[in-house]
């Protein structure tokens, strides 16, 4: 059983966010297609308390229930089977979704049934990075969509580190042409 795990699609990770990638908004259409293809479809988000040691290292960012936490207005948030929320309290912690704190999402996706998580979001060196080498350690199948992930490209070839990084630990590689060619062969 698959799941596609939407990391952080948040508005603050989109151009015109307190924390934004170049490119973030270019993964919702992609991410939109992505959807349909799955039967389980999960989504993390990065929801801070207004005062954390968080925003000693970040500019302020997807504090809970504003605008800038909220998914982008694109994304079919309406698909998403459950949302999970990491970040909550003040600590710097949460940048992968497995450390959510409103239900523990490598329980959830195992009493579903879930072994091949694929993975789609933001961004690349921070979140979607920590959450497929947390998803690996739980003993999940890990795939990352290459062109549904995004980065801030703060530092000069942080990105690319990330995927060695990823890679080296035992994260797939796919693009969203291919898991749709895989889904129409079954
Ligand atoms: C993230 C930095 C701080 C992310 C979250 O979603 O990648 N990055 N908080
Ligand atoms: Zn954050």
């Amino acid at each position: 059983m698959r799941a596609l795990l939407v990391v952080d699609v948040q508005n603050d990770f989109c151009p015109g966010g307190s924390l934004a990638t170049p490119k973030g908004h270019a993964v919702v259409p992609v991410i939109n297609k992505l959807i349909d293809e799955f039967d389980l479809v999960v989504a993390s988000k990065d929801w801070h308390p207004e005062d954390t040691v968080h925003f000693k290292i970040w500019p302020k960012h997807c504090v809970k229930n504003t605008k800038g936490a909220e998914f982008h207005p694109d994304l079919h948030e309406n698909k998403f089977d459950k949302v999970f929320v990491k970040g909550t309290r003040n600590v710097d912690d949460g940048y992968s979704s497995f450390e959510a704190t409103n239900e523990n999402l490598a329980e959830y996706l195992k009493k579903k049934g879930v072994d091949t998580v694929y993975i789609a979001g933001l961004t690349i060196e921070y979140c979607v990075k920590t959450t497929a080498l947390d998803a690996v350690r739980y003993g999940f199948r890990t795939i990352v969509i290459q062109d549904a992930v995004e980065g801030i490209y703060q530092h000069e070839g942080d990105v690319e580190k990330a995927f060695d990084e990823m890679k080296k630990a035992g994260v797939k590689m796919t693009t969203s042409a291919e898991v749709k060619a895989e889904k129409d062969l079954v």
